[in-house]
């Protein structure tokens, strides 16, 4: 009897603490849980195969992002010679790669669809998204990059779009540099999908000096 008293009360206590938290955390998670966190997959280009080339020319693989046979998208490591220093002006936290154009083209294009069916509730209710990156390109040459979501309905249609840039050379003061760039809007009610496009435009020399990195698009509950 006594042993069984002692271990109601413990339950009890336990009950007690679970529902007691204290009041800073329950706003802090409550919060959290109207944002959905950054859905682009391999934001940063730091997910390739193989590591970038110590010139920055090879293609190399980047997960999650589709790019076309005939493109030469890729990633380029921060400090390597003729692209971004590793203290270039940019992002914090930048990792080691960034997003390049590559070696050869007019265009470069990687592109990936990201389903949104975990936030259908959200989306009919009206969400918000915000779209950010870091966009910029070389010294005084005019390629740059865009970055384009394009919500897409059941039958991957367009219900419209958002972009990022480009950051002109005007605007990167002819620098080799990244320039935070940002936009936000409400998403289409019948959007199912997005997809994320990555364009790097040449116009300049014989590579295509778009660069992008640590890209976000996160959904806010409206
Ligand atoms: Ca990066």
């Amino acid at each position: 009897m006594r042993l069984a008293t002692t271990a109601l009360a413990l339950l009890a206590t336990g009950a007690c603490l679970i529902g007691a938290a204290p009041p800073g955390t329950a706003v802090a998670s409550r919060a959290a849980s109207h944002t959905s966190g950054n859905l682009i997959r391999n934001p940063s280009a730091e997910q390739t195969t193989p590591r970038p080339s110590s010139d920055g020319e090879a293609k190399v693989a980047l997960a999650h992002w589709k790019v076309a046979k005939k493109d030469r998208f890729t990633a380029v490591a921060y400090g390597t010679p003729e692209f971004l220093a590793k203290n270039s002006a940019g992002p914090g936290a930048r990792g080691k790669n960034f997003f390049a154009g590559g070696s050869t083209g007019k265009t470069s294009v990687a592109s990936q669809v990201i389903a949104l069916k975990s936030y259908a509730g959200w989306i009919k209710r009206g969400a918000h998204f915000s779209l950010t990156g870091w966009l910029g390109g070389f010294e005084s040459q005019r390629d740059h990059a865009v970055v384009r979501v394009v919500w897409l309905n059941r039958h991957h249609k367009s219900l419209g779009s958002a972009h990022l840039g480009p950051v002109t050379s005007k605007d990167r003061g002819d620098t080799t540099e990244l320039i935070r760039q940002t936009a936000s809007g409400v998403v289409p009610r019948h959007a199912v999908g997005v997809r994320v496009v990555v364009t790097m435009t040449r116009y300049d020399g014989s590579y295509v000096d778009g660069y992008a990195d640590k890209l976000g698009l996160v959904l806010r509950k409206g």
